[in-house]
């Protein structure tokens, strides 16, 4: 019954990255009507996090650590989170629109 146990042992590997909690995950910020959905996200390092652009607009993701993404209109972008940390962002062209995230280590 070689076989079979080979069998098992691959559906058990590939449900791998379901079973473990700590895999990197992407998470989806939508931007409509000029608002981040949601504004307030907790990720952790090695998270993506990708921004969808719903507006006519071209939107960024610009935060206080740097870091800027550029969401033309229609557009997404991502962002894979490198270090720890408390982040605000705003739109560099609308200056208004705050958003925030958590990473955790
Ligand atoms: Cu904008």
């Amino acid at each position: 019954m070689l076989p079979m146990r080979a069998a098992i042992l691959t559906l058990l590997l590939g449900a791998a990255p379901v079973a473990f909690p700590s895999q990197a995950e992407s998470i989806k910020v939508t931007i409509d009507g000029l608002v981040y959905a949601p504004a307030e996200i907790e990720a952790k390092v090695g998270d993506e996090i990708e921004w969808v652009n719903k507006d006519a607009l071209v939107h960024t993701a610009t935060l206080n650590g740097g870091a800027e993404v550029l969401l033309p209109a229609k557009k997404s972008g991502r962002l894979v989170l490198q270090q720890p940390g408390s982040f605000d962002y705003i739109c560099r062209y609308h200056p208004n629109m705050k958003g925030h995230i958590t990473v955790r280590p």
